[in-house]
């Protein structure tokens, strides 16, 4: 065998080895208390209670931002969303953050012979410049190690409101090209703003520029119209993919990124799940998340590899409520606490930005157990190399397989926490947010923010809803969490 066909023949090998699938399933916008097995009494979460009942699930298991931007950049690279200033909630029309040179998990499991797919909501931006829609579109999940990608470009709430598969909308005519734009509208086109008449499902606040499907949008949009997605379809359309991707690649380990839209505004239950949840459309589109879960988990039945899959579930980034539009959301709530017991919500440094659900899964091979070890999904990278015997690391990214198997506690000594730009220090049981400024609440999510222009610190073992500030009474521990503070970001 010459050096040619040796080479030939390990590339072969590698897919042969025992390794799992692995499927991370990330929702939008889901809460710390939204899931049964979190605690949740007033909506029923079935199939992510199997989830979390057959698996480890953690308490203490944090997204590496308060918005969605930052938290997704860090989990495909492993790197604190403050280390790039471009790691903000971006626009649909934005460029891409991730350098197509830098490690990211779905690369690094492709090194060790896994196909690798995304499905579902991307918001890291695409191209290098200004987009044109009606070609091939990229730099974009492809290139940042995605074999096969489905994707919507930025959110549900902004356009373009269309479908991308490995760089093309999906469905659009040559003679109906898209525009988008997010300064000025186009000529003719109505606006939320001016044809409120033509909504169903009014802004209240933002929201109002093109009008798709009778939802208005952030941002303009001309053409493209059966390109354009039908909202209440979504969740099928994602799940269907989902579940096509399994079946396509069950005889080989894959790595699929399964982004849920749910329960991110605007929340358009498909007409079955319509009052399921007896909250509004909120508690509905968590409702269908589940039942997406369910159908997704029987897939990996049926196709008889749910022994060998390690599922990973959490979302983005905490809870809101009303986060722009007149949905019910706010008057329908009753009693269901969407942070459960922590403070604040998405955009917030307090807990309930950034603790979300965290659950691995792995029928027959983790134990059903619970975790308090602090982790990140910023650990998932090194972790999931770690598993598949990769040696990559990323240096924000701790690897911590065995915690996330079950088979240890070892969690890390400190998370920089971050929410809107603004970073705050976790260590231990300990939380220390650093003066900044800006308002205390945003009035209109109706979420605390963590700013304060004193230094706050909680002590979260005994203060889980961070109400008493112990920066006065503790100054020695609070001088020790400053240090650490200006050495982990100086680094
Ligand atoms: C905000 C939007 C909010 C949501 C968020 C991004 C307004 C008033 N609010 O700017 O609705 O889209 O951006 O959410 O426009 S995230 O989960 O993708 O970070
Ligand atoms: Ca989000």
């Amino acid at each position: 065998m010459n050096a040619c066909q040796e080479k030939g023949k390990k590339q072969e090998e590698k897919p042969e080895r025992a390794l799992p699938n692995i499927v991370i399933i990330y929702a939008d916008d889901l809460g710390y208390g939204e899931l049964g097995a979190y605690g949740a009494t007033e909506l029923e979460t079935p199939n992510l209670d199997r989830l979390a009942h057959g698996g480890m699930r953690f308490t203490n298991g944090h997204a590496a931002s308060a918005t969605c931007t930052p938290s997704r950049y860090a989990l495909l690279t492993g790197t604190y969303p403050w280390r790039n200033t471009r790691a903000k909630i971006l626009p649909g029309t934005a460029p891409l953050i991730i350098d197509t040179a830098q490690m990211t998990l779905p690369k690094m499991l492709k090194q060790q012979g896994y196909a690798t797919g995304i499905v579902g909501k991307w918001h890291l931006g695409l191209g290098t410049g200004t987009v044109n829609w009606n070609e091939p579109i990229g730099p974009g999940p492809n290139e940042v190690g995605f074999d096969e990608s489905f994707i919507m470009a930025a959110t549900q709430d902004r356009v373009p409101t269309v479908y991308i598969e490995n760089g093309k909308v999906v469905g659009l005519e040559a003679d109906d090209p898209i525009q988008v734009d997010y300064q000025k509208n186009f000529e003719g086109e109505p606006t939320g703003k001016e044809r409120p008449e033509l909504l169903k499902m009014k802004p209240s606040h933002g929201h109002d520029n093109s009008i798709v499907n009778g939802i208005s949008r952030i941002g303009y949009m001309k053409g493209g119209e059966a390109a354009k997605w039908i909202d209440e379809d979504m969740a099928d359309v994602f799940l269907k993919e989902a579940q096509a991707y399994v079946n396509q690649h069950k005889a080989r380990p894959f790595f699929l990124y399964y982004a849920l839209q749910q329960p991110h505004v605007p929340r358009t239950p498909h007409p079955r799940f319509v009052g399921s949840s007896g909250m509004g459309p909120r508690g509905d589109v968590i409702v269908e998340a589940d039942w997406c879960v369910g159908q997704f988990l029987n897939t990996l039945e049926t196709a008889g590899i749910l022994e060998n899959t390690l599922i990973i579930f959490s979302s983005d980034n905490g809870p809101v409520v009303d986060d722009g539009y007149m949905d019910e959301s706010v008057e329908r709530l009753g009693n269901h606490i969407p942070a459960g017991p922590l403070r604040g919500g998405k955009y917030s440094l307090f807990e309930a930005g950034t603790r979300v659900p965290f659950l691995a899964y792995w029928k027959g091979k983790i134990s059903p157990g619970v975790s308090d070890a602090l982790v990140s999904q910023l650990d998932l990278l090194s972790s999931l190399a770690q598993l598949t015997e990769s040696d990559v690391r990323a240096p924000d990214s701790k690897a911590l397989m065995d915690t996330f198997l079950g088979k240890g506690n070892e969690g890390r000594a400190q998370l920089v926490l971050e929410a809107t730009g603004r970073t705050a220090l976790r260590q231990g049981d300990w939380v220390m947010i650093p003066p900044h400024n800006g308002r205390a609440k945003n009035t209109l999510v109706n979420i605390e923010l963590g700013n304060d222009p004193n230094y706050q610190l909680y002590h979260l073992k005994d203060d889980l809803g961070q109400q008493n500030n112990l920066a006065a009474s503790r100054p020695e521990k609070l001088e020790e969490m400053k240090q650490a503070y200006e050495q982990v970001l100086g680094q």
